[in-house]
């Protein structure tokens, strides 16, 4: 999220710079109705992938299209059971295209929180790559309809996608926005997100590096990740209860550390410890580091 992006601008440029880079595929993966072929279609600015709503997802096998000499490539959800097995043998046909790819999964949060069953599918579909190949993967995570108040919650959501087994650095959130609802729609992408896309790692695979996507596993990895988000859930929130434990007095110091660079906000544990009183950075041990306002 740190990282200085090069500026792309409009989708004919992302097109025209990943064809100088020899980016050959831009891959999306994601469950039903997360807006893959939407975003696809706003990548192309027209409607070339039918898109909408549907009970058991619109896109229901591998489509692709050229679009200034890079392929879009479209695929179903694995999270509608009776079209699991389908949906794998697509996934796997996407992932086997000639050439280099980026590949970018499509999620949406409920409620705050990231669902499992978009976690599972990262898992299975990367699980997908032979073990050889795996510290060659790179890819992308871009969570849709981000409504207001989640980007509160920015930083809770990123850590929850460390629950998948191999991750990435490289996650972005596109707002909610009605100009892309409806069916077969194609607007404008904001412009952070044609960077983000063009910033994500290209990967390389040949087709013996994909292998068959278990499905089998989605249910058991669904269930496990479940459990791994719950866990982290209530970890988060016994740190906010301790945190609101603190005491706090109205007008309690606030200390400027490292070089007058960092301030130290009311109820920081280290100001708790000491008493309140004036402490400098260069006093305190790295072991006894405040967790709460200061970065080090
Ligand atoms: N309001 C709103 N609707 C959106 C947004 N993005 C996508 N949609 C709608 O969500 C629905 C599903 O979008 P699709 O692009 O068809 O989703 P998909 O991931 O391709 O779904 P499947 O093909 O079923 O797997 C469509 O009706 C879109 O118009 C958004 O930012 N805001
Ligand atoms: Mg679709």
């Amino acid at each position: 999220m740190n990282e200085i992006r090069v500026k792309v601008g409009n989708r004919a440029q992302l097109a025209q710079r990943l064809k100088e880079d020899q980016v050959d595929n831009v891959i999306l993966v994601g469950n039903p109705g997360v807006g893959k072929s939407t975003i696809l279609n706003s990548l192309m600015g027209e409607a070339r992938f039918r898109s909408g709503v549907s009970a058991s997802g619109v896109t229901e096998i591998l489509q692709s299209q050229d679009f200034m000499g890079i392929k879009y490539v479209d695929t179903p959800g694995l999270d509608e059971y009776k079209k699991r097995k389908q949906a794998g043998e697509e996934i796997e046909r996407a992932l086997k295209q000639n050439g280099s790819m980026k590949l970018i999964f499509i999620c949406v949060t409920e409620g705050g929180r990231v669902r499992s069953s978009d976690l599972a599918t990262i898992d299975i579909v990367l699980g997908a790559f032979r073990e050889g190949f795996k510290k060659n993967i790179r890819y992308g995570i871009l969570v849709n309809k981000m409504d207001d108040e989640n980007y509160e919650i920015i930083d809770e959501i990123i850590k929850q996608f460390d629950n998948v087994e191999i991750r990435t650095q490289h996650i972005d959130f596109m707002p909610r926005n009605n100009v892309y609802k409806g069916n077969n729609i194609s607007a404008d992408l904001p412009s952070g997100i044609i960077d983000f896309i063009y910033s994500i790692p290209t990967m390389r695979p040949n087709k013996d590096d994909v292998m068959k996507l278990v499905i089998d596993k989605y249910e058991e990895r669904l269930d496990r990740t479940t459990k791994e988000l719950l866990d982290m859930r209530q970890k988060y929130e016994d740190i906010i209860r301790k945190m609101g434990e603190i005491k706090v007095t109205p007008n309690s110091p606030r200390f400027t550390v490292g070089k007058g660079r960092k301030v130290h906000k009311k109820g920081c544990r280290i100001i708790r410890d000491n008493g309140g009183s004036g402490i400098r950075a260069k006093e305190y041990l790295k072991k006894d580091q405040c967790r709460i306002c200061c970065d080090w």
